[in-house]
């Protein structure tokens, strides 16, 4: 079957993977608006193509955290890999070695971070933290991520609870036994004690507690830069920058987590305004298309992240498919940058939405 675009990966892995590990990958919280609307959202946008302006040739590259990666396109952190194919996140961390972008690594990875730095040695990483109850728990996972060259830490904002996915509840989801959260093996179960389980990883390991002063408890630990993931609103953004962090992921965890907040693409504006190149912003959710990376590129998006699509992509043929799908993308977003008249990455701005229609 030629692959067309990265829907077709979608059909593909709704039909070869089992009903729970699609339902899990496709939840979204209560009614999955919010999931619904990060993809609606980008739709409801124009663009103000600009013509005879020589686009014979395209450079797509651009930095995040001044570092090249070959598009503004990076795989966002998923979960439990090993779900989609038997070398999960190894799989996920060739292919995005091979196409020169980032991977933001799940904590929830059923690879180890060393497994997956073996795996790629070249690659350019950051990685998904979690704060946990076990504060001693976090902090050497830092140290490991650290230690093996991951580039930035991703902190993970928007789970002080697991958002209500309805289809998880129905499955009664949870890992299969012969997959580990790798990175935890073993330690998990004493740091969480007797609370029980979900998704088949020991429940309550998480802090609901965590507040902006965490922040500070991170830097005091590291001196990777620090990317909070999941703001949604202008007076977070500003919190953000004023605490001395160095990126924003405009993010409402692909919807799965408070349903009836915005999609990102509807976010992303506010958000730029306000921290006005103080740092970078990069956005995750609904990104389907390169139509679609060129909207949130002009919108102010330094760099957008794939989740679901990966994994459709790994479900598909698994290292290779997840190259696939980011080749389709690139092909995708250079066409889409030269029927709108760039040539390359920084002249791709605001004058490109027609912002009466959003
Ligand atoms: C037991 C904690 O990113 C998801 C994951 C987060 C799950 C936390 C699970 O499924 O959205």
């Amino acid at each position: 079957m030629a692959m067309v675009c990265l829907t077709d990966f979608e059909e593909y892995a709704k039909e070869h993977l089992s009903k729970a590990t699609w339902d899990y990958y496709a939840a979204g919280a209560d009614e999955c608006c919010t999931r619904d609307d990060n993809l609606l959202a980008y739709k409801r946008i124009r663009l103000r193509p600009r013509i005879l302006r020589d686009v014979s040739v395209s450079d797509t590259r651009t930095t995040v955290q001044g570092t090249e990666i070959s598009f503004p396109v990076g795989i966002a952190p998923t979960a439990f890999h090993c779900l989609a194919w038997h070398e999960g996140e190894m799989a996920t961390a060739r292919a995005t070695e091979a196409v020169n972008t980032c991977y933001i690594t799940s904590t929830y990875s059923t690879c180890s971070v060393e497994e997956i730095a073996a795996a790629a040695p070249n690659g350019y990483r950051w990685f998904q933290l979690y704060v946990y109850r076990d504060r001693k728990l976090s902090e050497s996972i830092i140290h490991r991520v650290e230690a093996l060259g991951y580039k930035a830490l991703v902190l993970t904002v928007d789970v002080p609870y697991t958002g209500k996915r309805r289809n998880d509840i129905r499955n009664q989801f949870k890992l299969p036994p012969h997959l580990k959260v790798k990175n935890f093996d073993g330690v998990f179960q004493e740091a969480a004690g007797p609370a029980g389980e979900e998704y088949g990883v020991p429940a309550n390991t998480l802090d609901p507690s965590i507040s902006w002063k965490d922040v500070y408890w991170l830097q005091s630990l590291t001196r990777l830069p620090i990317i909070i993931k999941g703001i949604l609103t202008k007076e977070d953004a500003e919190l953000a920058v004023e605490h001395g962090v160095q990126g924003i992921i405009v993010s409402n965890h692909g919807g799965r987590q408070l349903d009836g907040g915005p999609a990102t693409i509807d976010a992303l504006s506010e958000i730029v305004d306000t921290v006005q190149g103080r740092i970078e912003v990069y956005l995750d959710g609904g990104v389907r298309t390169g139509s679609d990376v060129l909207k949130a590129v002009a919108l102010g998006a330094k760099c957008v992240f794939i989740g679901r699509p990966a994994v459709w992509g790994l479900a598909y043929k698994g290292e290779e498919g997840l190259k696939e799908v980011l080749h389709i993308l690139n092909d995708e977003f250079r066409l889409s940058m030269a029927l709108s008249g760039c040539r390359n990455v920084a002249e791709i701005n605001r004058n490109l939405i027609q912002f009466s229609k959003l």
